[in-house]
């Protein structure tokens, strides 16, 4: 196999782009993908100063450095979520990665500052624990850009999270996170902007990016994340691209250009008449947002170890269910 550009020895094949690539050619395009994000979407404006999220795994490694190779201020920041092992590793990556490079990592930590995990919230709401995961994730990423003074929030979402997201949402037909789902999503009242600059790349090659660069970043999925739909979207969109290569590129930017702004209103409705949370001061429909109640509700509570979760999980039907509407369908992820 050779690069399609040198004719030297490939390293990877990119079937949608009917192209092979050496080591060399294979950061440029990476590069060059991400800049055209940038661009055509009007990510990011020189001199933005952007606080990456950063979760340990190769897309949020793999996005900070592009960042930083394009030549923007960006730092990080992580959140330990208390998932066992795997949060241990995760953060264990992203502080290996800010401190082999000098960077600035801002961490927080769920049960040292806000007193409980996810599975802890998981057990005591009964809900998934990505519905308690990615709401205190949002927030507390938007509370730091707003509170750090930042420009703007970068975040590693790729082609096929993206994809596998308009596919939950069209699936259900909900309208309102089609109206939200976007590369770009601009400040608001209490809400910093937002942006995706990973979406032209699919994640077998932001791995292999951080393999050719030498960024060690967790293998491991999220334990969690077993058997939700959002999973299985992403197999259903794997089996049909294999077959017919750049399916899922046209899927997603097709939706961008041709579909989109027809649900922008059902979108701008749902976000109407948000007031300050009474605690904190985010924005929210109610008196006291959502991280807030969840802090109310399960901090100090008896911390449940992941494994105990993990099993009631598997006995549990209606949880299961639960997993599939909190993870099958969602806007801004
Ligand atoms: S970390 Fe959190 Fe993800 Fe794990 S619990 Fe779900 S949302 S799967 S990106
Ligand atoms: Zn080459
Ligand atoms: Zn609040």
């Amino acid at each position: 196999m050779k690069c399609t550009v040198c004719r030297g020895p490939a390293v990877i094949d990119l079937r949608r782009h009917n192209a092979n690539f050496c080591a060399d050619h294979f950061l440029r395009f990476c590069r060059d993908q991400v800049a055209k994000a940038i661009d055509r979407h009007e990510m990011l404006a020189p001199g933005d100063r952007v606080l990456v999220a950063v979760s340990g795994g190769k897309d949020s490694l793999a996005l900070w450095d592009l960042l930083l190779e394009l030549g923007y201020d960006a730092e990080g920041m992580t959140i330990g979520l208390g998932i066992g092992d795997y949060s241990e590793a995760s953060t264990a990556a992203a502080v290996a990665f800010a401190e082999g490079r000098g960077l600035a990592l801002h961490r927080i930590d769920l049960r040292g500052d806000y007193g409980y995990d996810i599975p802890t919230a998981a057990a005591v709401t009964r809900r998934v624990p990505c519905s308690s995961c990615g709401m205190s994730k949002r927030h507390l990423i938007d509370k730091a850009a707003l509170d750090g003074g930042f420009d703007v929030v970068a975040t590693g979402h790729n082609l096929d999270d993206e994809a596998a997201v308009l596919l939950g949402n069209v699936l259900h037909w909900q309208t309102e996170y089609l109206g939200r789902q976007a590369p770009v999503l601009p400040a608001r009242d209490g809400f910093p902007r937002k942006v995706k600059p990973l979406v032209r790349l699919g994640e077998r090659e932001t791995a292999a990016y951080c393999v050719v660069r030498g960024i060690d970043y967790i293998v491991d999925e999220c334990p969690m994340a077993e058997g939700n739909r959002h999973l299985r979207y992403k197999e259903a969109l794997n089996a049909i691209e294999a077959g017919s290569p750049g399916t899922k590129h046209a899927f997603y930017f097709e939706f961008l250009d041709k579909a989109a702004d027809r649900f922008r209103p059902e979108a701008a409705e749902a976000q109407e008449g948000l007031q300050a949370c009474r605690s904190c001061g985010a924005p929210t429909t109610g008196e006291l947002c959502a991280f807030c109640r969840l802090v109310d509700r399960v901090a100090d509570a008896e911390p449940v170890p992941v494994e105990l979760l993990r099993k009631g999980a598997g006995r549990n039907g209606r949880s299961g269910r639960r997993a599939d509407a909190a993870t099958g369908a969602r806007g801004d992820t």
